[in-house]
């Protein structure tokens, strides 16, 4: 059965049906590849195969492949011209792709044929991919998650264009010297890049600053400075080359490159001043989550690539559909978080200004084409700026955003609310220095505003937006997160996808919600056990990498208990390490026990301006140092800090989870993405009541996950009736006496003090609940042991994870977009 069902889905697979239709034989294909990579090799990179570096070879295929998806990518655009239909443009500040060739490759179904082609000239493509640098433009779940729906798009075939910043230098580069933190530059595009095209021909002018004029009412903006923005593409290939969309991230260039006068004269540094500034726009991701960024610069990145985004959306509707008034019957765009939210202003203007359409036209014309994505409710992360400042940098926007304002107060007062809430909605604040509220800017701008997992849509409307809520009560609405089942099983575990299609055939790969054929033959002990076999394949593979990374040498035997993720308070490392401190010391007091050998895994970056997050990731190390090298706990207990934790780490680390912690303090984690991806590859979680874990519980069954700690409604209640930790922790042996070592310095033998104000945070404040959840995390990893032991009890629930997290597929997320924000089909 499971044989007949592989041959039928081998059959009808990507790569076999693409072999058939460029010639006859896989052979032909194969030999037709690498007659394409020689000549991309000799014509295109420049060398013959004697003076080739594997960097020659790795461009050189990139090359080969990539004339396949420019004949897909026109396609695709000529078909969608003669459809006319919707197009959906997903602005966002970060986009985290990671690598492209073998996503590209997949999905192209060419894997085979390229692995084959160059091991003719004795190169291994797996070697090849690893030359790839991570295109890292994003911090974290938010920007993952936008390059998870950018391959959705192409995959269910929806005509998008994702808009960002092409930064020169994407997220920093995390080493860890002395289990410090340290930052360096990423450089991705110091060698080029070959999957990026320039489009010269889609050039804006950004201006900022200058003065507003009327004449006889026609508003005229005369902007101080002005800065070009061009266009830089990236394709974006749908599974099985469906559909070829487009990544269109901006370049920033100044109109005078050089003032070659001043050169001459000898002023050089003022005659470049120009293209220094435009290049600094796009020179760093503000590497930050969370945090406010509060700079100018900050602002400026915001305004410029909304600009340039919304010009060309204006553009492009004019060109092909004439009257701008039909731009919602034929673009929906989607803000990203608020760092998009100005694109509301400058649609404003330009329908306003440019295409002298009255305020009422224009107003009903935004609010009918953008929707709102809100990716967290944490106060300290909700942009608002200086009113001085953005009045200086966009006078003419200030002006409209008063008008906006003047609006939706108007019919607020004629909804009856009171001043407390009328404050509440004001795009401005009043509150002491006065700032332009964006999230509020973006929810009155847009039709839709939807939260990204069903707790988190709850409180939205609850907390933050509550006001905002009464006022527009359809307006907000839930669309749980979800990951690209290609990059995230298909791609990253190829020895699970081979397990599963054997089982069920292939159909889960472009149906994520087909893997629910599994559920039947979750007690089957065979499948249990070749899931097992293919669990410690990947725990070898990735033990290995760790020991190139790290020098230490792990089991994979044991539990691989695993958080990455951004180092964050409110993500809670803290207390997986100090539950880690007290298990040393259980391990060490009863050594006659039968532990289950564990490896506690963590990765993650600080933003390099937050304190306590850079301490956390010390004091991992100093932990690891300690436990590591002490010969009583030996193969029992192992901790690893894994350094520059990026999208490329994950896609080794996730398969080869056996435990997925994702244990913020409920009500703070809007969703989580890394949980699904866990699930997806047969991790178990052990979580809160947060974000999406929630909708996981609900779908792997309670059987099959272990949860624990406070719910959100618990958080709010502690908190409200006043909560002491400090007695909290002494009421608890374990907590007191592993609190008590970190503090005293146990682990920190070369600065005893080092971690005593962490500690003394924690006793006095402690908001993020990590003592109120102690006891029932500790419980709750003894009950992981527990189940560990039972190995077919816990193959069954590995098994039950994969089968039902299929909706978790960003193509439902994306279906879910497309049908009831975008109105697309
Ligand atoms: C805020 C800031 C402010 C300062 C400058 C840099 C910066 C960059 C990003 C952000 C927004 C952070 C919001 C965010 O990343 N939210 C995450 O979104 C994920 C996708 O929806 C979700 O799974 C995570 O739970 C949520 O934390």
């Amino acid at each position: 059965m499971l044989a007949e069902n592989a041959a039928r889905h081998d059959a009808a697979s990507g790569s076999s049906r693409s072999a058939a239709r460029v010639t006859n034989s896989p052979q032909g294909k194969v030999q037709e590849f690498e007659t394409r990579i020689l000549d991309a090799l000799h014509h295109r990179v420049g060398k013959n195969e004697r003076a080739a570096k594997p960097h020659d070879w790795y461009n050189a295929a990139v090359l080969a492949l990539r004339d396949d998806i420019i004949d897909k990518w026109f396609a695709s655009t000529a078909r969608t011209h003669e459809a006319a239909g919707k197009r959906v443009y997903y602005l966002s500040l970060e986009f985290l792709i990671g690598r492209l060739l073998r996503d590209a490759l997949s999905n192209l179904g060419c894997n085979r044929v390229m692995e084959q082609a160059l091991e003719r000239h004795g190169l291994d493509l797996a070697r090849l991919e690893e030359l790839e640098p991570d295109a890292a433009l994003g911090n974290g779940g938010l920007g993952r998650l936008a390059a998870c729906f950018m391959e959705s798009l192409a995959s269910l075939d929806i005509p998008a264009f994702g808009y960002g910043i092409r930064y020169i230098n994407g997220m920093f580069r995390q080493r860890i010297d002395e289990g410090w933190q340290v930052e360096l530059p990423e450089t991705w595009l110091a060698h080029g890049n070959p999957w990026e095209f320039e489009r010269r021909e889609s050039a804006y002018l950004i201006g900022f600053g200058g003065e507003v004029t009327s004449d006889q009412g026609a508003i005229r903006w005369a902007p101080a400075e002005q800065i070009e923005a061009t266009a830089v593409d990236t394709p974006v290939v749908g599974w099985q080359g469906k559909r070829v969309n487009t990544l269109r991230l901006w370049t920033a260039n100044a109109l005078d490159p050089i003032q070659l006068a001043a050169f001459n004269a000898g002023d050089h540094a003022g005659a470049l001043a120009g293209q220094v500034r435009a290049d600094t726009l796009v020179r760093v991701l503000y590497p930050a989550d969370s945090t406010a960024a509060g700079q100018e610069l900050r602002l400026r990145q915001e305004f410029f690539f909304s600009s340039a985004s919304i010009q060309d959306i204006v553009r492009r509707h004019v060109q092909y559909h004439g009257d701008i008034r039909t731009l919602p019957d034929k673009a929906a765009i989607q803000l990203n978080d608020t760092h998009p939210s100005v694109a509301v202003a400058e649609l404003m203007r330009l329908l306003m200004d440019e295409h002298h359409l009255t305020f009422a036209e224009s107003w009903d014309i935004t609010r009918a084409t953008i929707g709102y994505t809100n990716h967290t409710l944490l106060p300290e992360a909700l942009e608002s700026w200086p009113l001085p400042l953005f009045e200086r940098m966009l006078p003419r926007h200030m002006q409209i955003i008063y008008a906006i304002n003047a609006n939706v107060l108007r019919e607020a007062r004629r909804a009856g609310l009171d001043d407390a809430a009328i404050a509440a909605i004001s795009l401005i604040d009043e509150h002491g220095e006065r700032r332009v509220r964006m999230a509020n800017l973006a929810f009155v701008g847009a039709h839709s505003v939807n939260g990204v997992a069903a707790l988190h849509t709850g409180l939205m409307k609850e907390t933050v937006f509550a006001d905002l809520h009464k006022l527009y009560p359809t307006r907000i609405n839930n669309k749980t997160n979800g990951v690209t089942p290609r990059r995230w099983l298909h791609q990253s575990n190829p020895r699970l996808t081979g397990l599963v299609r054997e089982a069920i055939g292939d159909g889960f790969i472009a149906d994520a919600e087909r893997l629910s054929d599994l559920a039947a033959m979750a007690g089957d002990a065979a499948l249990g056990e070749r899931v097992d076999e293919v669990k410690r394949a990947n725990k070898v593979d990735l033990s290995n990498h760790l020991r190139e990374l790290t020098g230490l040498r792990l089991d994979p035997d044991a539990l691989f208990d695993v958080q990455i993720k951004r180092i964050h308070e409110y993500k809670r490392q803290l207390l997986n390490l100090i539950e880690t401190v007290a298990l040393y010391d259980q391990i060490r007091s009863h050594p006659e026990r039968d532990w289950v050998p564990r490896v506690k895994i963590f990765g993650g970056k600080a933003a390099p301006t937050y304190h306590n997050a850079k301490l956390i990731i010390k004091l991992a190390n100093d932990i690891a140092r300690r436990i590591n090298s002490d010969p009583s706990v030996g193969e029992v207990l192992k901790v690893v800090f894994v350094p520059n934790y990026n999208v490329s780490l994950a896609e080794k680390i996730i398969p080869a989870a056996d435990l997925s912690e994702q244990i913020s303090t409920a009500g703070m984690e809007a969703s989580g993405t890394g949980n699904m991806k866990f699930a997806f590859n047969g991790a178990l979680t052990i979580g809160t009541l947060d974000g999406a874990n929630i909708e996981i519980m609900d779908r792997v069954g309670r059987d099959n996950i272990v949860i624990f700690g406070l719910t959100a409604e618990e958080v709010a209640a502690t908190r409200a009736k006043g909560y002491n930790p400090r007695e909290v922790i002494e009421s608890s042996h374990e907590l007191a006496q592993a609190v008590k070592c970190i503090a005293d310095g146990v682990f920190s033998p070369d600065e005893p003090d080092r971690y005593r104000g962490l500690m003394d945070a924690l006793m006095q404040s402690d908001w993020f609940m990590v003592a109120a959840d102690f006891d029932a995390y500790a419980a709750a990893q003894r009950d992981v042991d527990a189940r560990w032991q039972n190995r077919a009890g816990w193959r069954k629930s590995a098994i039950m994870n994969i089968a039902n997290v299929g909706w978790f597929s960003s193509d439902r997320t994306i279906s879910e977009y497309a049908r009831e924000i975008w109105g697309v089909k």
